[in-house]
């Protein structure tokens, strides 16, 4: 036996020793210590369930509840009908899936949620005889009914690989797309226009022209759409396909900004990359920046991913990208999601080709994303660092997606690089949920949990908040000797598919008070304040969060943030 195993041995003996001995530190078991689990540093990925139907895109509905959205193909999981559901409800404490009623063909449409907290769903493909036409659905979910209603045919043209976003109005801003499926867009089929839902003129919905997604064929499917953050609260988007981004003024429809072009690879559908508004701070007047990862140079099967993202402040006259390696490793459709410490987990995706289906089957099958990337990088976005997290042993490459759940760890479903279902091959379709266990989640901070806001109990329920507005929250953390060093932040999670996370947002909060409450042992009460209008943060569903240090709360805060009345 091996001297330094021998020492290692009676090292940890001789701890536990000491702990039995002296009952050093010996809290009971509770949620407000950091989890015991045996430990990482690196994160821990665990299998948790199935999701019923293919997980192509994913939205978090309420704190324990996500709905998963496939395209039409014959999923095992059955609607009471007897077909195929398109699309599940899983739960996230008894990991069971309930199937949701949609009966038209979603392959590949987009959502975003309404600021009045209903969530929209629109576009797809045709349909065939047992499903309808998805290609101008609108497709509506509330949390009280609990299902889907759709509007088929209500959309003015058809619309496959759209973009959506939330409006500062609470509208739904929907972006691009083909007429009809494709590998890549062409000019004959190029939708280049937006539609706003519901109709701002209570009429009927109506396309308007937006000649950028022109220039930017044949790279244009999924542009990649973020509100930019302005005190007037003027409508302003930051919209990018391909390599080009531009700000555009909707109130007065004109470009506002062109950007330089991006370095590195193409950076939109099937040369999928990533983008993320970085988290946005009070202390720096919510100064926006953008940062756009992954892609590839060329769209062919054996092209290595790319290995860069760009940042790029987007309210600094004549900015230029800033480059970097994105962490060492090429990705092909990552997907970039937020901790709640305002770091940002990049995973998923491939090392090679581009978003699509396999061509050919059997052993002449001829994959056109490969070489799974299996771990996730952890980017501090004020250092600028990656660091390379546990790997998972499932590939996650097209039609796979991910979201940050409220109690700090991330969901991971999907992958399906193929047409219908197909089990039995090198990369099959995926119904396999995973939970990442982020590192902060080891944390030797005690995790806050968060008891009231505002006197309401923490549930399930949305708590209607307001821009601007004072929020009071009552929290209670375990001491460790040292007091708690807390930060607030309110994030909007958004709607998940292919690499985009549809008006995703991470805001810091301000911390305006903050005091012991004499009445309960380890208690505190704090005062949060608000960001001050829709431009910041998109109106509808979020959740606030504080954290300890790194250790996330329990489980974040389910609002609705509106304006006041
Ligand atoms: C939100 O607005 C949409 C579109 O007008 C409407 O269909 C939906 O019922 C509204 N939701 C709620 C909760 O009021
Ligand atoms: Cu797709």
């Amino acid at each position: 036996m091996n001297v330094k195993l021998i020492l290692f041995a009676f090292l940890v003996g001789g701890m536990i020793l000491l702990n039995e001995q002296t009952n050093v530190n010996a809290l009971p078991a509770s949620p407000l210590r950091a989890r015991q689990d045996p430990g990482s540093t690196l994160g821990v990925f665990k299998i948790v369930g199935n999701s019923g139907v293919e997980a192509m895109h994913a939205v978090l509905v309420s704190p324990r509840k996500v709905v998963f959205i496939d395209k039409l193909e014959q999923n095992a999981l059955k609607r009471p009908d007897g077909l195929s559901a398109l699309s599940s409800e899983y739960d996230l404490d008894t990991n069971t899936v309930r199937p949701l009623g949609i009966y038209t063909n979603t392959f590949c449409s987009a959502g975003s949620w309404l600021g009045n907290g209903t969530l929209v769903e629109a576009g797809g493909d045709k349909g065939d005889a047992n499903y309808g036409s998805g290609i101008q659905t609108v497709r509506l979910y509330d949390l009280s009914v609990g299902d889907w209603v759709e509007l088929e045919g209500i959309a003015p043209s058809n619309r496959w690989y759209p973009a959506m976003a939330t409006l500062p109005s609470g509208y739904v801003f929907v972006l691009g797309g083909s007429t009809a499926a494709t590998g890549v867009n062409r000019a004959e089929i190029n939708n280049p226009t937006y539609m706003i839902f519901p109709s701002p003129t209570g009429g009927a919905l109506v396309d308007v022209p937006f000649p950028f997604l022109t220039t930017a064929l044949p790279y244009n499917l999924y542009p990649m759409v973020h509100v930019i953050p302005n005190y007037e609260g003027a409508t302003q988007l930051f919209i990018f396909a391909n390599q080009n981004g531009i700000a555009y003024d909707l109130d007065n429809a004109k470009v506002i900004a062109e950007y330089p072009k991006i370095g590195g690879g193409i950076r939109s559908y099937p040369l999928t990359g990533s983008s993320i508004m970085l988290p946005l701070d009070p202390t720096n007047y919510y100064k926006p920046t953008i940062m756009i990862c992954g892609g590839n140079v060329a769209y062919e099967v054996t092209s290595p991913a790319d290995s860069s993202c760009g940042r790029l402040d987007l309210t600094t006259p004549n900015a230029a990208w800033d480059m970097d390696n994105f962490g060492g490793t090429g990705r092909v459709m990552p997907d970039s999601t937020f901790l709640v410490d305002g770091s940002i987990l990049f995973i998923n995706g491939a090392g090679m080709g581009f978003a699509g289906y396999r061509k050919g089957g059997g052993a002449n099958a001829l994959w056109v994303n490969e070489n799974p990337v299996l771990f996730p990088y952890q980017y501090d976005p004020s250092a600028k660092t990656y660091k390379a997290l546990s790997a998972s042993t499932i590939p996650r490459m097209y039609h796979s997606v991910s979201t940050l759940v409220p109690d700090g760890t991330v969901l991971i479903a999907g992958s399906n690089p193929q047409g219908a279902v197909a089990l039995n091959v090198k990369y099959p379709t995926e119904y396999r949920v995973e939970i990442f266990y982020p590192p902060y989640l080891y944390s030797q901070n005690p995790r806050p949990n968060i008891i009231s806001l505002q006197t309401y109990p923490i549930n399930q329920n949305r708590i209607n908040v307001n821009y601007g507005q004072e929020v009071t929250m009552v929290v209670q953390i375990q001491s460790n000797g040292s007091p708690p060093s807390l930060k607030g932040c309110i994030i909007h999670h958004g709607f998940i598919t292919h690499s985009q996370n549809m008006s995703q947002r991470y805001v810091y909060l301000e911390i305006t008070n903050f005091w012991t409450d004499s009445t309960t042992a380890n208690q505190y009460i704090l005062t949060l304040k608000l960001p001050p209008n829709p431009t910041i943060i998109a109106p509808g569903p979020s959740y606030i969060y504080v954290f300890n240090g790194d250790s996330p709360p329990v489980s974040g805060v389910h609002v609705l943030l509106t304006q006041a009345a």
